[in-house]
């Protein structure tokens, strides 16, 4: 049986705000902005919004730094042009889901400005505070422990007024909440889950969902990076001691707030676990969220800490791509399909093939592998249009206070000529967060391709507007890449079955470095996908014991597939029904 809950089948199409549409020619990407370009969206065949922060922030971390849960940034609009555009997506069929950022909030946030103002404030407590371990020869305070932030260096900030440290998992100005204090968390979700529950908002993407509860005494985490100062904090935070507990509570209080009984999508970004860590949070059982995204195939090719890239073989990425979702066979567990999103590349230019020949094709292969796999599928803007990463930036060019910090890190601590830090910035070509967050295409006019009429956006656009991939082109072009995609979620919905809900994904000539193929089932249905990872011709297996293949769908025109024969053309992909 397939299950009737909306969000299973759902089609997320995620928006990063300040890239995606300026309404007002500041340069910066707007509410009103995604407002105007709902229409699109629908076209493509989504049915759910996913925006990234728009909350009032100093923009540390572009709005992963929220000073006010309950208030939009002025950049972005007002709080009425978020509550229009939530009424109109509705009015269109669209959902939206948030981004729910509460393991930490700003330094700006009124609660923190409260908690550092004195040892003995009431609010001293709602966020993790700890007395250096000593003194170094220079008079430097030490940090508590080896913890090391994802943005590089110790994940403690020493606060000068009150002689102490505040635990920062993330940039220096994103103190980390105290979630042992029930205050607190009941003050987060009041003021971060209900204020958009009551108007009206269908879900959450909850935010580094798996970093709330903190081990207990703050111990030293293994080494993994030798040579560096500071480590992965992950086995001192991630999946903690109380962190399911913490969910259900959440969980309860978001179903006790929805008035109307409404159905909530939420999802929670919680990577590096096992197939048991990823069912226990996403059990329908347990009531703790409805999907998880986790990182098995898109941190394929990295060194572990995020210090660089490696490597990779097809084999390990096919692996990846089933450890993200394999994990809800025949459960009550639930998970998503994505590849992109704005913490990640473009995934034509990692995965596929972003040459001017094969971008194209390549693009659409991976829109293939997507759409036949089972969770709830995801597209991040611009994925549709086959955007690719930008090349041969200087770091000066670079935005993203991940690679400024993990870059300053890596300077001071194995020296600026070091083998290490030419290896992580020529990396940052292929894995930059960056790379996603440049603004979106929308025509082929210059200088700024109908994102803004500003005299300059607040970051560049890139190779992709130069080799002239935008949405108008796009549109009016049947063989584009967004047309393949509009299509390939169409064939989702028509054979939703064994395309959205199928089970047992099972590989076919799995150590193959040129072909990713496998099966999926539902019912009497056997699926049969192969995918050609190449530029060169590659040739498949027809199923054994199958008296026929049925060709449903693939990534060349009709007329020019020999569906009988199993020669793959580059970056060919075929769907079979295997009788
Ligand atoms: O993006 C990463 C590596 O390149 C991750 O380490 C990332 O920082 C982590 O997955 C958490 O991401 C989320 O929270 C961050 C924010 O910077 C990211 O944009 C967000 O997706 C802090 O709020």
């Amino acid at each position: 049986e397939t299950d009737p809950k909306w969000w299973k089948e759902a089609v997320v199409y995620q928006i990063y705000p300040a890239s995606f549409k300026d309404s007002n020619n500041d340069g910066w990407g707007d509410i009103k902005g995604i407002d105007s370009k709902l229409e699109y969206i629908k076209e493509l065949g989504a049915n759910v919004i996913w925006i990234c922060p728009f909350y009032d922030s100093p923009q540390e971390d572009m709005g992963y730094d929220i000073a006010d849960y309950e208030k939009v940034w002025a950049r972005y609009g007002t709080n009425d042009d978020l509550f229009n555009l939530i009424n109109r997506a509705h009015g269109l069929g669209i959902k939206i889901l948030v981004d729910l950022v509460i393991n930490h909030c700003s330094s700006e946030h009124a609660w923190f400005k409260e908690a550092r103002s004195s040892l003995d404030n009431p609010k001293r407590n709602w966020f993790i505070w700890k007395a250096p371990k000593g003194f170094d020869s220079t008079g430097k305070p030490i940090p508590p422990n080896n913890w090391r932030s994802f943005f590089g260096g110790s994940a403690w900030q020493y606060d000068e007024s009150t002689g102490e440290f505040y635990l920062r998992l993330f940039a220096k100005g994103q103190p980390d909440f105290n979630w042992e204090n029930d205050e607190t968390r009941n003050a987060i979700y009041e003021s971060a889950v209900g204020f958009w529950l009551d108007h009206g908002v269908d879900g959450f993407r909850i935010d580094t969902a798996g970093l709330y509860s903190k081990q207990p005494g703050f111990p030293d985490v293994p080494i993994i990076n030798p040579g560096l100062d500071f480590q992965n904090a992950d086995p001192g935070s991630l999946n903690g001691p109380r962190i399911h507990e913490f969910h259900k509570e959440m969980n309860k209080f978001m179903r006790d707030r929805v008035k109307d009984g409404r159905e909530l999508l939420n999802v929670g970004e919680i990577p590096y676990g096992t197939d048991d860590i990823y069912k226990s949070y996403t059990s329908a059982e347990e009531n703790e969220v409805t999907q998880l995204f986790n990182f098995d195939h898109v941190t394929v090719g990295r060194k572990p800490g995020n210090i660089g890239v490696t490597d990779f073989k097809l084999s390990e990425f096919k692996d990846g791509v089933a450890a993200a979702f394999q994990f809800i066979n025949k459960t009550d567990s639930w998970s998503t399909i994505y590849i992109e999103n704005h913490d990640q590349p473009r995934s034509v230019t990692r995965f596929g093939d972003d040459s001017p020949e094969y971008r194209q094709i390549s693009a659409k292969l991976l829109s293939m592998l997507e759409t036949s796999l089972t969770g709830t599928l995801y597209v991040y803007q611009g994925q549709e249009l086959g955007m690719i990463n930008f090349k041969d930036w200087p770091i000066e060019k670079y935005e993203d206070v991940e690679v400024k910090g993990m870059y300053k890190m890596m300077v001071d601590e194995f020296g600026a000529d070091s083998d290490q830090v030419k290896e992580y910035v020529n990396g940052l070509q292929l894995i930059s967060r960056d790379h996603a967050r440049t603004p979106f295409p929308w025509t082929s006019e210059p200088p700024f391709a109908g994102f803004t009429n500003a005299k300059e956006p607040w970051f560049s656009l890139t190779e992709t507007f130069q080799q002239g991939i935008n949405a108008e082109d796009e549109l009016k072009d049947p063989n584009s890449v967004f047309h393949f995609w509009k299509k390939a979620i169409q064939v989702r919905k028509a054979h939703k079955d064994v395309l959205n809900y199928g089970y047992d994904f099972t590989f076919v000539d799995h150590d193959n470095e040129k072909l990713f193929a496998f099966t999926k089932k539902y019912g009497e249905k056997l699926l049969y996908v192969v995918l050609n990872f190449s530029r060169e011709e590659t040739e498949f297996n027809f199923l054994e014991g199958h008296e026929t293949h049925e060709y449903i769908f693939g990534n060349y025109p009709e007329a020019e597939v020999d569906t009988s024969s199993s020669k793959l053309k580059p970056w060919e992909g075929r769907y079979y029904f295997a009788n």
